[in-house]
């Protein structure tokens, strides 16, 4: 059996179709299963939080995963094997800021409000800049608006967000995707299947693992 932990939300919406094209459906309700058979024998699906798949496949609570490359990022991924870029829920990690916003005074420091402490604080280190890092779960656009932040780092697809609250885009740190991660273990184990699991998901999206 192999089990595959995928983030609910934009990536869940787009790995269904990937799955479908390979002939794998759900067999249970995902809006509320959290542990879902599959019309395939030896596949299961964990339906859990993005920022949780790191932690399931690392442990080998699920064989393999897919996250973005902004969770793995921020958690770090030494633990896990990262074989493939699906291309699937795209954007960017930005920095971002209100548009004309004056620098910090010179007695504080920069303050960024983030959902990714870790990843900006390695990104601002490599500038040699001091910063406050603001830990954020969520709607990071607000956080300079009302003065919690003088600059945020978040996820930037279409601008629109930005824009609408009149925040400016003014570094991009790195380019998202969907990633297959595997549990190291697992791999050697289970190799046969995960690596044929590997090769028809590299097929449905148009790489090679
Ligand atoms: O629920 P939980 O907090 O655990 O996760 P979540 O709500 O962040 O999950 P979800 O469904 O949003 O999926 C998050 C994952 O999708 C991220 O880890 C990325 O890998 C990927 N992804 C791709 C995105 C975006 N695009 C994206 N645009 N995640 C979030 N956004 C948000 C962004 O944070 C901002 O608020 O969309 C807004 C910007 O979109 P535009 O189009 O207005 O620029
Ligand atoms: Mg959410």
């Amino acid at each position: 059996m192999i089990t595959l932990a995928l983030s609910k939300g934009r990536i869940l919406d787009d790995s269904l179709p990937l799955l479908a094209g390979m002939g794998v459906e759900p067999a249970g309700d995902i809006g509320r299963l959290l542990r879902v058979p599959t019309t395939v024998d030896g596949l299961q699906l964990l339906i859990i939080r993005p920022a949780d798949v790191p932690t399931y496949v690392a442990y080998g609570a699920a064989d393999m995963g897919i996250t973005g490359k902004d969770v793995l990022m921020e958690h770090g991924g030494q633990d896990l094997y990262e074989p493939l870029d699906l291309g699937i829920a795209g954007c960017r990690l930005s920095v971002a800021q209100q548009k004309d916003a004056p620098p910090p005074p010179a007695q504080r420091r920069l303050r960024v409000a983030t959902k990714y402490p870790a990843l900006t604080r390695a990104h601002f280190a490599r500038q040699d800049a001091q910063v406050e890092i603001i830990k954020l779960y969520g709607s990071m656009e607000l956080a300079p608006l009302v003065g919690l932040a003088d600059v945020i780092v978040d996820l930037v697809d279409t601008g629109n967000t930005l824009k609408a609250n009149g925040l400016v885009e003014t570094e991009v740190i790195a380019p998202i995707t969907a990633r297959m991660v595997v549990n190291k273990a697992a791999m050697k184990m289970k190799h046969v299947e995960i690596r044929g699991w590997l090769d028809r998901f590299a097929a449905a999206v148009g790489g090679t693992p």
